[in-house]
């Protein structure tokens, strides 16, 4: 910019997106949009007081307790003692050489969940996995947060390959707007989710096709507890929390009841309706799932039932499931039961029709690319073959040897000696944070890296500082966006931090397979031999790419990779024919009734789709906790990331909770006040919105706050995961149950 001498301005990417970043001298000073995004986000804009805030990590620290003593308890409560790099590396080494010879690999847990930063080199989880592979392995962990219930159970439903499925192969927005009359979304389709995706997402087009959609006519319809899941123009169906598959039953017995379900689909497409049909109709339970009996659940009328049942048969009737749906106790059900749902009308593998998944989680599902294999700094392989599901750390922590089940199979926990993480905050991300606290005191040993002094950061026992994307070189491409993107270095590392490779060089170096993790190259080597893999893909896709030191100069190139046209869903080859093109499932079509679950023998996940209550919702809320609480995703950042520079606002923190007018009135409670939120785990403050848009008796409180410190008897940001229940979804899926939690609120 010219009226800026010595300024710079360069593009690069993150999670949420391309963005133009001024620089001068050693300091980021502004970002701005990036000019091929229509609709961009404003979450870059605290980028510059993020990457230079006090809260950034300056120097190889130890907690002074365990560098004096080998003490385990003052986690938390400590202050720290910087050392030099040389030496801070050294102490590492050594202790993890001594986990290593006095317990083994197995003691270590490497899992260390999280969605670090965009870049394809410096992925901190690939860094720290190498890392842990080379000196002879970890336990590693199963899933996501974020799906982690869906990965285990949709592999049943419609096959081994559902999670490319869900990301890549659905119907893409195009067709949606084409073809789908009926657009009905369990969860809603919130655009404010869609702000980001995996590695990027450059043009945010998710709230641009919802309204294109609403101006054409599509009748679109958002069941769940907040208006505001999905944009103004579509209907509301306020529905209870956890209560969906209670909803989509009646639905189905509506179907079944009035002929309108579709049987030659279900004879050609799936199997075992006829296991589940009589628990439909309460022959084998004798309660048959009618309108009546969902309405006391779900608290939607049985007219309303009965009349969605008729449009969803008579019109072109896409399903959406948010990823919320299966982020709670019994969170297979509802993802199970829209499966059955959409076979029963019939019009799965039709274009804009069936089912689909995530469209309101990430910006760039609903888009669909020229498949083109990444970057990728590969992981090498682990020696250590246990595999915790993700969400189940704080059980595997407090309960070493103890058997626990998972999909069918059922093992001890390991006995975890020394935690390493990099790239992620378990203290922002896990249930229950007290309770994760306690368990955290039992290893030996935990190291993180980090770039900022998070919770997590705070109860290590060594933190090594980490640099931002913005302090190193990297490719960015994700593969839901159709854009690839050189990082450049935009300014020096803040204080001394260095990169994970640099760290885990360093380390590896120090316990002698430095070459194995390095393989002899700097970072600009690996960068240079990533992108040259790339190229090669690239040629054999027949797609041009721009040599490193052109893409160098353009900063960023638009690859001519996305199909702006309908798409052929994936289940259409199987409609076409379900001999030919079976789906990956053991009885080649769409499982019903699953006799691989059935024969898991598993009280809270049976062989058929069905009706479980969790232990906490609006069914058994009392008067010490009568509110049900949804924790979502937050609209100003990715989670916990840049949470530094966003509450340093005047009245940003604590977090805003919405709640119900009536709620609110029986409380005292009006906008803009000071509340505690609280329940038997926890209690946590947080700032009142009173508004009509959520359900009377639910309350929101948005993910992403920094827990607080040990002692603090509430906790201070608002971090819902102080209330929030942790258990596993149910045997089969052990995903985390954010969702399953009950509160309740009190003016402060
Ligand atoms: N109650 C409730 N809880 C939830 C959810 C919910 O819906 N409700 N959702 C869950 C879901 S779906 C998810 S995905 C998780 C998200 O949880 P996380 O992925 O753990 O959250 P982030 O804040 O993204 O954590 C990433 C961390 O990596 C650090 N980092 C960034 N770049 C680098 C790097 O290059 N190197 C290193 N070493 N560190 C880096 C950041 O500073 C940050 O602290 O939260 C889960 N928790
Ligand atoms: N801006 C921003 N976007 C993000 C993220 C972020 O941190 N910031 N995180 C990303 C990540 S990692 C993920 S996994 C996705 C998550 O994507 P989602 O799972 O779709 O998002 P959530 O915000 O957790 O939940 C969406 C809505 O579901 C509703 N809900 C909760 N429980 C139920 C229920 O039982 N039934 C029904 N019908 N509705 C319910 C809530 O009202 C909530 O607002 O979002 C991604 N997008
Ligand atoms: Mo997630």
């Amino acid at each position: 910019m010219t009226d800026h001498p010595g300024r710079i301005t360069k593009v690069t990417t993150s999670h949420w997106g391309a963005f133009e970043v001024d620089v001068e001298g050693d300091r980021i000073v502004a970002t701005r949009p990036f000019r091929e995004d229509p609709n961009p986000t404003d979450i870059p804009d605290s980028i510059p007081a993020a990457v230079h805030h006090s809260s950034r990590i300056a120097r190889p620290s130890f907690r002074r307790g365990w560098l004096e003593t080998r003490d385990k308890t003052g986690r938390g409560s400590d202050d720290f003692v910087e050392l030099p790099w040389d030496e801070a590396l050294d102490i590492a080494a050594q202790e993890i050489g001594r986990i290593c010879q006095t317990y083994g690999n197995e003691a270590i847990f490497g899992g260390s969940y999280g969605w670090a930063s965009a870049g394809r080199f410096h992925h901190a989880q690939s860094q720290v996995h190498r890392f842990l592979n080379c000196i002879g392995g970890y336990v590693a962990s199963f899933g996501s947060y974020s799906t982690g219930c869906a990965q285990a159970i949709m592999p049943h439903v419609f096959g081994k390959t559902f999670i490319q499925f869900q990301y890549e192969h659905q119907d893409n927005w195009h067709t949606i707007h084409e073809h789908t009359e009926t657009l009905v979304m369990f969860g809603g389709v919130n655009a404010k989710n869609a702000q980001v995706s995996m590695g990027g997402i450059t043009k945010h087009d998710t709230g641009p096709w919802l309204q294109r959609c609403l101006e054409k006519g599509t009748y679109c319809l958002n069941i769940g507890p907040q208006r505001k899941d999905a944009p103004d123009g579509c209907d509301w169906m306020p529905l209870r929390p956890a209560s969906d598959t209670a909803l989509m039953l009646a639905l189905a017995y509506v179907l079944h009841e009035e002929g309108l379900s579709d049987q030659d689909f279900i004879d050609r497409y799936t199997t075992g309706f006829d296991r589940f049909l009589p628990y439909l109709t309460g022959d084998s339970d004798g309660q048959p799932k009618t309108p009546e009996w969902a309405s006391q659940l779900c608290g939607v009328t049985a007219e309303q039932i009965r009349d969605l049942a008729r449009r969803m048969a008579k019109t072109r009737t896409f399903i959406t499931v948010a990823w919320s749906l299966q982020r709670g106790e019994h969170g297979e059900q509802p993802y199970w039961m829209s499966a059955v749902l959409a076979a029963m009308i019939g019009q799965i593998g039709l274009p804009g029709g069936g089912v689909g998944y995530g469209y309101g989680a990430l910006g760039g599902v609903g888009k669909t690319m020229i498949g083109m294999r990444g970057m990728t700094f590969s992981q090498g392989k682990n020696p250590i073959d246990k595999v915790i599901p993700v969400a189940r750390i704080a059980d595997m922590l407090r309960n070493p040897g103890q058997p626990y089940d998972f999909n069918g199979r059922r093992e001890p926990y390991p006995d975890i000696r020394l935690v390493y993480w990099a790239g992620g905050n378990p203290f922002h991300h896990h249930q229950d944070l007290n309770a994760l606290h306690q368990a955290w005191q039992k290893p030996d040993t935990i190291i993180v890296n980090e770039p900022h002094w998070t919770p997590t950061a705070k109860r290590a026992d060594i933190v090594f500082p980490a640099t931002t994307p913005y302090e190193r070189e990297d490719i960015g491409r994700a593969n839901l966006d159709e854009y690839l993107f050189h990082m450049p270095k935009l300014i020096p590392a803040v204080g001394e931090a260095r990169d994970d490779y640099d760290i885990f060089s360093g380390l590896a170096e120090r316990m002698n397979v430095g070459q194995a993790f390095t393989e002899g190259r700097s970072t600009s080597e690996w960068i240079s031999h990533l992108y040259g893999q790339y190229c090669d893909y690239a040629a054999k896709t027949g797609i041009d790419v721009p040599t490193l030191d052109d893409l160098r100069r353009q900063n960023w190139v638009r690859l001519p990779i996305q199909k702006n046209t309908p798409n052929t869903t994936f289940f259409a080859p199987f409609r076409a024919d379900p001999d030919a093109s079976p789906l990956p499932t053991p009885s080649g079509k769409i499982e019903i009734y699953s006799e691989a679950i059935q024969g898991f023998g598993y009280d809270d996940c049976p062989g058929h789709p069905v009706w479980l209550p969790p232990s906490e919702w609006m069914g058994t809320a009392d008067t010490e906790t009568p509110l049900h609480l949804v924790s979502p995703q937050p609209g100003d950042k990715l989670h916990s990331q840049l949470e530094s520079a966003l509450a340093d606002t005047p009245g940003a923190r604590p977090v805003a909770l919405i709640l119900h007018p009536q709620d609110a009135k029986e409380r005292g409670i009006s906008s803009g006040d000071l509340v505690r939120v609280f329940n038997k785990r926890g209690a946590c403050r947080a700032r009142a919105t009173v508004s009509t848009d959520i359900l009377l008796g639910v309350v929101a409180l948005p993910t992403g706050a920094w827990y607080g410190n040990p002692g603090d008897n509430i906790d201070p940001h608002g971090n819902p995961n102080v209330l929030t229940l942790d258990v596993g979804t149910s045997k089969l899926g052990q995903g985390c149950s954010a969702h399953t939690a009950l509160v309740d609120v009190a003016k402060l």
